[in-house]
């Protein structure tokens, strides 16, 4: 077969979203487009069929058996859709992991608003959505913090997003033979540099696919993740992880925050308590199987411990500068990260837990050569006490994202320098 017109563009090995099976992209099948083509023998009888074409159009686009032009491509293996980008750009996969409760779909959906307005304005990066019927369900999330029908009306913390389920729309089952198979469903986003970029190059712009999920924090105990459901194989293919860490939940933390006179203050639905350092062990354990990585060796990429709702415990972190952590550096069209700046936090944040939940330090430093650490919120400071329930809520106008944006800018920064550039304060410099 071939993809005739697109053929020079073509990667050499396209990874599944799906089901991270690797194939060569001449492998790829096509969607039947013509009503009649139903039955698939992995997605049901509903489903149009996968075949792997003979006959193109001379844009190069494949005929079915009935002749109609077909624009949608699946995987050889796993037959769920693949975007014709994953053919030509490659796939940055990055893991959010963590405990249940400690704000992984908040985090994710404040991460995406947060990048969707900074990479491209300060940047020089577009992102887009490389499907939208695929990213439903984050967008949503996104909408519903950000874009809020009735922005002004006091929400219940925990009731902005839905907790994310172990089954549902979030998954997509396959039938290989007897058995099913669940795989989460990807969140994919196009990262292209712009005509500012410093590496901008009109004859190959430099361009990834962003693949994220959201994984219920269940499925990161032990046991959760089998051959019929691996639900959190990405791990092994991710350039860098994100272990979400609401420390909030660990009641040493807790104490330290209430001395300072902060919160942790009831939030409704989604607060609970557990052993976060062992949803990191587990998580550490997957990868090192995964990837055949022994246990004397520490896992090469970097491991970042996403803090969480910060706005709670910011007393603590004795860092009244709640500015963003990048500028755009001289002779420049963009921003570059400080690095000092991220740096300073991540050593603060470190001694904290250090001193409040070693554990945890013990467990990703045991584990990653490189950890970093960042607090975030994905709301802001301004909650407020529902006077009614007693629980935290807040006006989605008043939702302000507190770094967001920052652990993903920081491992894209490390994973692919050139995209992101870094710069240190003295002597001001890019690196
Ligand atoms: N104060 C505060 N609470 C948050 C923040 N993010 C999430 N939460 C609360 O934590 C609960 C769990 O968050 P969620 O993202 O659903 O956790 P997940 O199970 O890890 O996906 C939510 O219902 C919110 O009440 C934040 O930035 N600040
Ligand atoms: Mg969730
Ligand atoms: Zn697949």
């Amino acid at each position: 077969m071939a993809l005739s017109p697109l053929a020079d563009r073509l990667l050499a090995r396209v990874i599944c979203p799906h089901c991270w099976d690797t194939f060569a992209p001449e492998q790829v099948l096509w969607v039947s487009e013509h009503s009649d083509l139903l039955g698939d023998p992995l997605l049901g009888p509903e489903q149009p069929q996968r075949f792997l074409p003979s006959r193109f159009t001379v844009e190069g686009d494949a005929l079915d058996a009935a002749g109609m032009v077909c624009r949608s491509l699946a995987c050889p293996k796993c037959h769920l859709g693949v975007p014709r980008c994953a053919l030509e750009m490659e796939t940055l996969f990055l893991s959010i992991l963590g405990a249940p409760g400690s704000g992984k779909s908040y985090f994710l959906s404040a991460l995406i608003h947060e990048l969707r307005r900074t990479l491209p304005a300060q940047f020089a990066i577009n992102i887009g959505d490389v499907d939208l019927a695929s990213n439903r369900i984050l967008n949503e999330c996104e909408e519903s913090l950000f874009f809020n029908p009735a922005p002004d009306q006091l929400v219940p913390l925990g009731d902005l997003i839905p907790k994310t389920e172990l089954e549902g729309e979030l998954y997509e089952t396959i039938a290989l033979g007897n058995q099913t198979i669940t795989y989460p469903r990807p969140f994919l986003f196009d990262l292209r540099v712009r005509p500012e970029h410093h590496k901008y190059s009109a004859d190959a712009p430099m361009a990834r696919l962003l693949c994220l999920y959201d994984n219920a924090g269940e499925h990161f105990l032990p046991g959760k993740d089998t051959t019929a459901t691996p639900v959190t194989r990405h791990l092994a293919q991710s350039r860098a992880l994100l272990f979400v860490l609401d420390p909030t939940q660990d009641p040493r933390f807790a104490a330290a925050i209430r001395a300072v006179g902060g919160g942790p203050r009831p939030a409704g639905k989604g607060g609970r308590v557990s052993r976060q350092e062992m949803i990191l062990h587990e998580a550490a354990a997957r990868i090192r199987r995964y990837t055949g990585l022994s246990h004397s060796e520490r896992h090469p990429r970097p491991l970042i411990l996403v803090l969480t709702k910060v706005d709670q415990w910011s007393g603590l972190l004795h860092d009244a500068d709640p500015s963003e952590p990048w500028r755009t550096l001289s002779g420049w069209n963009h921003a570059g990260l400080d690095i000092d700046r991220i740096e300073q936090q991540s050593s603060r944040l470190r001694q904290l837990l250090v001193q409040f939940s070693p554990e945890i330090v013990s467990a990703a430093e045991g584990f990653a050569q490189d950890v970093f650490y960042i607090a975030t919120s994905a709301l802001g400071e301004q909650t407020e006490l529902d006077p009614e329930t007693g629980f935290l809520g807040i006006r989605p106008q008043n939702i302000r994202p507190r770094w967001a944006a920052v652990p993903l800018l920081y491992a894209l920064s490390r994973t692919l320098p050139g995209l992101i550039p870094r710069f240190r304060r003295k002597p001001s410099k890019a690196i």
